[in-house]
Parts: C-alpha cells; structure tokens; sequence
C-alpha cells in the first residue's frame, strides 16, 4: 500500500514533534484508538443484536449480559484508558461523578462516549467525542474537579469518531485537523483527510426547526435570513439535521454549514454539555478554519463551572456564525 498512513504511524509521526516527550501522550491516543476499533465493531452489529440477537436487559449469543451500546462504549473507553495507566481520571457523559484511575498519570480526559445514541436503532450515525487535558493539580495527588474544570482554551487534544458508513476518527492536537478511515479488513485507521479544513463559504445550516417557537428571537432571524432567496448571497440555504450532534457537525466540516443548538424556553442553556461536547468540536473547527461560539462568546474561553453544564452551541464557518450572533445581539 503506498503512500498510506496509519494512525500508529501518525501518532508516532507526531510524538517526534515534542521533543524529549515521554511517548505517554502517544500511548493516551492509541488507547483511543483501540476502544475505537472496539465499540466500531459493536454499533456495526447493533441492529443485529437488538433485533436479531437479543436486546438490552437480554443474554447474547455467547451468554453475555446485553448492554446498551453507550454503556458498553463508555467501559471499553474506561478499560483502554485505564490500561495505560497515563491517565489520572476520566469525566464521562455516562458518570455523574468523575473517575479516578491514577494517581500518576498526568492527563485527563472528558467524553462522551456515545453521543446520540437513540439513533442507533433505527441506524443513524452516532459518535463517540473526547477531549485531553494536561492534569493541574500535582502528579501523585488523587484526581480533583479542577483538573476537569479547566477551559476549552488549555486542551491538547480533542476529537471525534464517527461511526457511519465507514469508521472515521478525527482529532487535533493544535497542528491542525487530520481524519482516519478505519478499515476493518485491515483493522487499521488510514489517513483519509489530511490537514481538514472546512471550507470557506457554506450553505448548510443545522437546527431541529420543531424548536422555532421556543428559540430566541435572533435564531428566529438567522433561520427566515437562511430561507430567503437571494442568488448572490447563494440563498437559500440548505437545510439538514440528522439529530446526531457529531454526524451533524461532521458534515458540515466537510461541506461547510453551521449547526445550532440555542437555548430554548424549555432547555435555557441549551441541551449541549461544554466539557465533552461543544470544547472539543470548538477546538476541532477552530483549527479547521472556523468558529464555535454559546451566541456571544467563545466556546472555548467559557469558564466550566460543572461537569455537565449546558451551554447554547452554534459552531460552524466563521461568517456564518458571526452573522447569527450579529442577529442574536440585535434582538437581544
Ligand atoms: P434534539 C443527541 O441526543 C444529542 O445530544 C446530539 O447528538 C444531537 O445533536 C442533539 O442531541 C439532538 O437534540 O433536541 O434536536 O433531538
């Protein structure tokens, strides 16, 4: 296979861009890498399983306890994490609390790791989203909140997988945005998308309109601007939302779009949580050439105050979300 780069190769690629790194911050992603290629296999049998094999609550085929896939996702994320003994505690969308795994490691991570997955079945793409911290209380010390309640701004490593058509895994680490095509044959990540950067302009904006009544006035706004027809500005828009926040987001990187998810009168703060939802996709779209903002400012400078905060989240191309928050503070 020529010209081909697996995400091993990569990793190690770039460890050589810290010099006098320990390869620990190698041996973090390749453990992300594993659970991967683990719960790939799973959510690629689900509807097998669900329908075929036994549904949650039931005994599989080879005797197992049926788990629901996000609980399944989140111990295979746990167990590969804690493997590696680099990680000091885990922030999961699944735990109220936070994990502690040890006390030497120097990083932490927050995921989510399942994200939609009430599409699973009816076999809509669902995703898994992380984000990694550099601990900053001391190395030896257990784990504490302020490890984990640390701003988007000091992340150094955020990403995705999707698990769709195919398998991708995209994830920066501040040197822009790569993306890995997983292939089962092989059982190896690729690198499919190089240095991904969302394009310039896009015509793509992504809300659940069933919300219009109960979003503020400004989104009210952005969605008419969006449907009017106006051929210079390549109006109208086009409309999609799959309900599926990383397939969601995922298209649009590629496309180019905007996704929102405004504070509503019966979710105020939104529905998505900061710590393993919106920083690590604002870190991912910042580097790819675009914005992520809660309507004023930005993601990743917001001050976490728990760990699963809700924020309003609109992240796309720079000039679309700039527009919508120009509506936001008109009407404000
Ligand atoms: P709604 C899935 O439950 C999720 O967290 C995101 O993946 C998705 O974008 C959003 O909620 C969908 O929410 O209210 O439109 O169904």
């Amino acid at each position: 296979m020529e010209n081909v780069t697996t995400l091993g190769e990569f990793i190690i690629e770039k460890q050589q861009d810290f010099p006098g790194s320990t390869g620990e911050f190698s041996r973090l992603l390749s453990a992300i890498r594993l659970a991967s290629k683990i719960v790939s296999q799973q959510v690629n049998k689900a509807g097998l399983l669900s329908h075929i094999l036994g549904a949650v609550g039931s005994q599989n085929i080879q005797g197992e306890d049926q788990q629901k896939l996000d609980v399944y996702a989140n111990n295979q994320f746990i167990k590969a994490l804690r493997a590696r003994k680099v990680v000091a505690g885990i922030a999961s969308e699944e735990n109220d609390d936070f994990i502690p795994i040890n006390p030497d490691g120097q990083y932490i991570v927050s995921m989510d790791p399942l994200d939609g997955s009430s599409n699973i079945d009816v076999n809509v793409s669902i995703g898994t989203i992380f984000s990694i911290y550099k601990r900053v209380t001391p190395k030896g010390s257990p784990v504490s909140m302020e490890d984990f309640l640390q701003k988007g701004t000091e992340q150094l490593a955020a990403g995705y997988v999707i698990y769709g058509s195919s398998t991708m895994l995209v994830y920066t680490t501040g040197k822009g945005v790569n993306g890995f095509t997983y292939d089962p044959g092989l059982g190896v990540f690729i690198l499919s998308h190089p240095n991904l950067k969302t394009p310039e302009k896009g015509k793509i904006y992504s809300i659940n309109e069933g919300n219009y009544q109960k979003s503020p006035a400004g989104v009210q706004k952005y969605i008419q601007y969006a449907q009017q027809i106006d051929k210079e500005s390549n109006r109208p828009y086009t409309a999609r939302y799959i309900g599926s926040l990383v397939a969601d987001f995922h298209r649009n990187l590629i496309k180019g779009g905007v996704y929102m998810y405004p504070s509503t009168t019966s979710a105020p703060n939104g529905k998505l949580r900061l710590l393993y939802e919106c920083n690590p996709i604002a870190f991912i779209i910042e580097q790819a050439g675009g914005k992520a903002s809660d309507g004023e400012n930005r993601i990743m400078e917001i001050e976490p105050n728990d760990l699963h905060q809700r924020v309003p989240f609109f992240v796309g191309n720079s000039d679309m979300v700039e527009k919508l928050e120009g509506f936001l503070r008109e009407e404000a």
